[in-house]
């Protein structure tokens, strides 16, 4: 691995991929000029009528739907987005990485590995969320004003993503306020993927399906989320200003899976930085989730088993090595 010069570069500034970010290649992102998808329903929050229609269209045929108009003011969401930044920049070579559930409740981690080993082109930071008013003292206190700004953007993501499961609810006919006392925003997961020499031969975050009820990401405009459909990876396209949102595990359990969770993942670029903030709308850790009974009759029988959503992350290693770690922060 060749560093540039410069003794402040940092990890990525690299004139090559060293091997151990490059994995087999039927894992590598193949073919990157996957068309935009222009088809993901990009919804008006503000408008008055059809957006029930709109969302449950977005999240049976793709898994995936973008919000616009959600009300959420930007200047929190571009703090949010800059405190972050800030973050992930004051990281310096040797800051330490892992767990460090004694002194703080967060993981930070630079290029960490994806499930076959090979090392993923990104910095993460990840901390639960729930209760927020007994979680926010555990948060990076450096920038010093991360707590506060972090605090104010999950407030809003809290009645944006429980306005959306209350839509989501009314689309599948489930009785109103069926996700009120049972989906918590209990995890923030966000990511700072840099600019990478080749992006045909690393990746930001491998194929996976979340375990979440909904996920609900801001990324700020920029590109690189990629979701599957009939065999082939799409790009969601960047709409400033918007939420991407799609369906995750127990949604689909719990509609019995008239919607769809759908296999993502993010490749990286030769010049743009993607930044994303992705939180995880859970069920409360001892909900038994299971289809909900007016979605199963004898034509529709049951496709799920009900457990747990405790023992299914532990069962599921949801976290992967970090699994442990969030469960017992959770709780
Ligand atoms: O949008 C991103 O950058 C990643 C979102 C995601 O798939 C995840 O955090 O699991």
């Amino acid at each position: 691995m060749e560093m540039k010069e410069d003794k402040d570069a940092r990890w990525f500034e690299l004139e090559c991929i060293p091997k151990d970010y490059i994995p087999l290649e039927e894992n590598r992102p193949q073919n990157l000029d996957s068309p935009v998808c222009d088809s993901i329903p990009v919804i008006d929050l503000a408008k008055p009528n059809g957006t029930v229609e709109e969302i449950l269209k977005g999240s049976q045929e793709f898994g995936f739907f973008q919000v616009i108009n959600h009300g959420i003011p930007e200047k929190i969401l571009i703090d949010a987005l800059n405190v972050l930044k800030e973050f992930f920049y004051m990281q310096g070579k040797d800051a330490p990485t892992g767990t460090i559930p004694d002194k703080k409740g967060y993981i930070y981690n630079r290029s960490d590995f994806a499930r076959d080993g090979t090392h993923l082109w990104r910095e993460n930071l990840k901390h639960p969320c729930h209760p927020l008013e007994k979680c926010t003292h555990l948060w990076p206190d450096t920038p010093t004003r991360y707590q506060e700004v972090i605090a104010a953007y999950l407030v809003e993501i809290q009645k944006l993503s429980s306005r959306i499961l209350e839509m989501i609810g009314e689309g599948l006919g489930l009785e109103q306020g069926y996700f009120k006392n049972t989906s918590e925003v209990q995890l923030l997961s966000s990511n700072f993927y840099p600019p990478c020499v080749d992006p045909s031969l690393t990746l930001g975050i491998s194929p996976h399906f979340d375990t979440s009820l909904i996920s609900v990401v801001y990324q700020g405009g920029s590109t690189g989320l990629q979701f599957i459909k009939d065999g082939e990876w799409i790009n969601v396209g960047a709409s400033p200003n918007a939420f991407v949102v799609n369906i995750g595990n127990q949604l689909e359990i719990i509609s019995n899976r008239k919607l769809k969770s759908v296999r993502h993942r993010v490749v990286t670029s030769t010049h743009a930085t993607r930044l994303s903030i992705a939180t995880f709308v859970n069920p409360s850790l001892d909900c038994i989730v299971e289809p909900a009974k007016v979605l199963v009759n004898e034509l529709e029988p049951s496709l799920y088993v009900g457990s747990q959503y405790k023992d299914y992350v532990q069962c599921t290693n949801a976290f992967g090595a970090y699994t442990a770690a969030i469960l017992n922060a959770m709780q």
